[in-house]
């Protein structure tokens, strides 16, 4: 039991929480929390659930204390879109917390698209098909807290399912429109099992529903370029106060992209980013890129 005076959503998973009252875990034990632990970490994502209102666009502590922000992007079905993942490295950045790109379904499409888009970006990342072993992905998750996060039908929970073999995890099917059906409905953390040949802690793995798109709204303009970290060295030679949108002339982005030394399609993604917080965006496909699959359908 929570304790009243902490209040309905004070409790979020990860949390690490003082408890008072029977906690020998046997079958009807009470116990109650009475403190929450300060939090070393906080990913939120400001939820989209009805854009049209301001009361719609409220903030949302998806995990606290996570160590590492697994981003999961099936290669097909449903197809990569690097605006999500570009949102949710933006997060991870703002959070204090690790990315890692884990790219499932690799037995129906090949990395090279992806993986290309980030080659600027010491961005590490996992190909998991089911047949793959996941030693490589264990070695990564081992002695932290890893949070996983993508769309519905990405495959999240099958792979906790491997990871995690009493873990239990219901698995969905993606309809023909490409689209999971959110099977998952809330946040779990599962301790990860040891393995014979690796000795110290295995981590922690925390499955999470699907996200339709991972809202931004609480991140400053200025802390999105940190999402970007191959376009942070160009803005030294911007304006003071520049706001590096396309009808800023000054803003030194565009030749730092036309001289090679970032992918235009990486700034592009920045200023879609940039104009979804000001509302000039299309906010029916807020992480589509161009050069996605699918990028015009
Ligand atoms: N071909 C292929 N299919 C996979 C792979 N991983 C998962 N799937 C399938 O994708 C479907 C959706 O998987 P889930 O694990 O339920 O996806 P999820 O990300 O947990 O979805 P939500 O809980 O809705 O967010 C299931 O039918 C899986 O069998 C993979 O590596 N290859
Ligand atoms: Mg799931």
């Amino acid at each position: 039991m929570r304790a009243r005076e902490l209040g309905r959503k004070s409790v979020v998973v990860g949390d690490r929480v003082s408890l008072v009252g029977d906690v020998s875990g046997a079958d009807g034990a009470l116990a109650r929390i009475v403190r929450i632990v300060e939090r070393r970490s906080v990913l939120r994502r400001t939820a989209d659930d009805d854009e049209n209102t301001a009361e719609g666009r409220h903030e949302r502590v998806v995990v606290a204390n996570a160590d590492q922000l697994v981003i999961v992007s099936a290669l097909a079905d449903p197809p990569p879109r690097t605006g999500f993942i570009d949102r949710c490295l933006v997060a991870a950045y703002d959070a204090g917390i690790e990315p890692l790109l884990c790219l499932t379904k690799a037995d129906l499409a090949g990395p090279d698209q992806v993986v290309g888009y980030y080659a600027e970006l010491e961005l590490p990342y996992v190909l998991v098909r089911p047949d793959s072993d996941l030693d490589a992905l264990r070695t990564l998750l081992a002695g932290r807290v890893s949070v996983l996060v993508g769309h519905s039908g990405v495959g999240k929970s099958t792979l906790v399912n491997r990871l995690v073999p009493d873990a239990l995890r219901t698995v969905g099917v993606v309809s023909a429109i490409g689209r999971g059906r959110h099977t998952s409905t809330s946040a779990v953390a599962l301790r990860l099992p040891r393995t014979p040949d690796a000795d110290g802690d295995p981590g922690w793995i925390v499955d999470t529903p699907g996200v339709r798109s991972f809202g931004l709204a609480h991140v400053s303009a200025e802390s999105l370029l940190h999402g970007f970290p191959d376009l942070v060295e160009g803005t030294v030679d911007c304006p003071p106060n520049c706001p590096h949108t396309p009808d800023e002339a000054d803003c030194a982005l565009d030749a730092w992209v036309a001289n090679g030394k970032a992918d235009e399609r990486r700034l592009a993604s920045y200023r879609r980013l940039l104009a979804s917080r000001s509302g000039d965006a299309d906010p029916r496909e807020p992480e589509r890129n161009p050069g996605d699959p699918l990028a015009g359908s």
